[in-house]
């Protein structure tokens, strides 16, 4: 069904933090369900790739070694409306602009070390879950 995949990553500094499980419960709680879960160290040339879109902007450089910094925890999240209502979720990309109980509020150190990725269409969401997760591997719910 169109529109009801996204791609979530909870990046580097959350990892290291320790806070993977109450981001990851609080996206439970707003209803996404996990289809897919892969902890990686990302390469230079892949997170480079992931974020090819913001090449030669004043930030990028940052953000590759931001990404590449340490591990991080890419996920493949479903629910309806999921790439509006995720963004909604983790709120604004400055944590100081973000609402009151967004996750990037809640655990966001800077506009930078943000915490959570998230995609941004439903045409990116499926070409960055497809970027980490062949459709092979993801869960088949309807199994369970
Ligand atoms: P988004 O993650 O909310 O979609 P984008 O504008 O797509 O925000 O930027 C991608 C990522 O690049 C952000 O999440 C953040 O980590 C980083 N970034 C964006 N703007 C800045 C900036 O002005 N300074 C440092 N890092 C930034
Ligand atoms: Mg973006």
């Amino acid at each position: 069904m169109a529109g009801n995949r996204t791609l979530a990553i909870i990046k580097p500094d959350a990892v290291a933090s320790g806070r993977s499980g109450a981001i990851l419960a609080h996206l439970e709680r707003e209803g996404f369900v996990v289809r897919a879960a892969r902890l990686v160290r990302l390469s230079r040339a892949q997170a480079g790739a992931f974020y090819d879109v913001h090449r030669g902007r004043p930030f990028y450089d940052e953000l590759v070694s931001f990404m590449t910094s340490g591990p991080c925890l890419p996920l493949a999240l479903e629910r309806d409306e999921a790439v509006a209502r995720y963004r909604t979720v983790i709120g604004a990309t400055d944590p100081r602009e973000a609402a009151d109980g967004t996750i990037r509020r809640l655990y966001a150190e800077s506009k930078g070390r943000n915490a959570v990725h998230g995609s941004d269409s439903d045409e990116n969401a499926a070409r960055e879950i497809a970027f980490f997760f062949p459709e092979s591997e993801l869960a088949d719910l309807a199994a369970t």
